[in-house]
């Protein structure tokens, strides 16, 4: 279930920490807020992500925190995740529910306001929506820019998350936007003190006075209730 206070999503990318450091930037995560973390690996061996994943999963599990892995949906019941997110390229989310079960969450990635709508048939448990500004972590994609996000949260009845080029400065004009959940990847990663970048943005994404979230047409599921 994503429920209405997890509004900060952190990524573990093994593209910005090694994964000998992986455990402890999940603690410290953790402890600055992030309410749900997830495991993007892309250039590793499946060995790799298997054996973090397994790893990981106990410390997001003793402090109440979804954790999900980036691709593999194989892999959820194996290492322990409690879910799995998946691209535009990947998997549908039909076929990734059938292999996960029913009680595991699903997130999809959309890049559009037309891809977030869509989404709507699919039926994931969330959707990523973005990148929001040009960013080093995802490069290739053109940025959606500010204005549709107001959009998106109008027409699209699942959890939003914010992704793309989102840091503490610019967290506020995200927020004024429309946003109510985002996920920060580099700036968290990147961050002298990644703790307490996440309880800067968490307070901020707390305090913000952020509308309540439409729910779902036709009543909802526990798994996926945005109450
Ligand atoms: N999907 C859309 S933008 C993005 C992903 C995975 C990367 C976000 O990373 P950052 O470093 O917070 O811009
Ligand atoms: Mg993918």
């Amino acid at each position: 279930m994503i429920s209405t206070d997890f509004r900060l999503y952190g990524i573990l990318d093994l593209g910005y920490v090694r994964p000998d450091d992986a455990l402890s930037m999940a603690r410290r995560m953790i402890a600055g807020g992030v309410k749900i973390l997830q495991l993007r690996a892309k250039s590793q061996s499946l060995q790799t992500i298997r054996e973090l994943a397994k790893a990981v999963a106990p410390i997001c599990r003793e402090s109440g925190v979804p954790f999900l892995l980036n691709d593999h949906p194989g892999l959820v019941a194996e290492t322990g995740a409690d879910g799995v997110h998946v691209g535009q390229d990947d998997m549908r989310v039909s076929e990734v529910r059938r292999i996960v079960g029913p009680d595991a969450l699903i997130g999809l990635s959309t890049h559009s306001l037309e891809q977030a709508v869509a989404a709507c048939d699919a039926a994931p448990d969330y959707i990523g929506f973005g990148p929001l500004f040009s960013t080093p972590t995802k490069p290739d994609y053109q940025p959606v820019g500010l204005g549709e996000i107001a959009k998106v949260h109008r027409r699209v009845p699942l959890p939003i998350f914010c992704i793309g080029g989102i840091t503490l400065e610019n967290l506020p004009e995200v927020l004024a936007a429309g946003a109510r959940r985002v996920v920060i990847v580099s700036k968290i990663l990147q961050a002298e003190d990644p703790s307490g970048y996440c309880r800067e943005c968490s307070d901020l994404l707390n305090s913000s006075k952020a509308r309540p979230e439409p729910r779902r047409a036709g009543g909802t599921s526990d798994r996926t209730r945005v109450g």
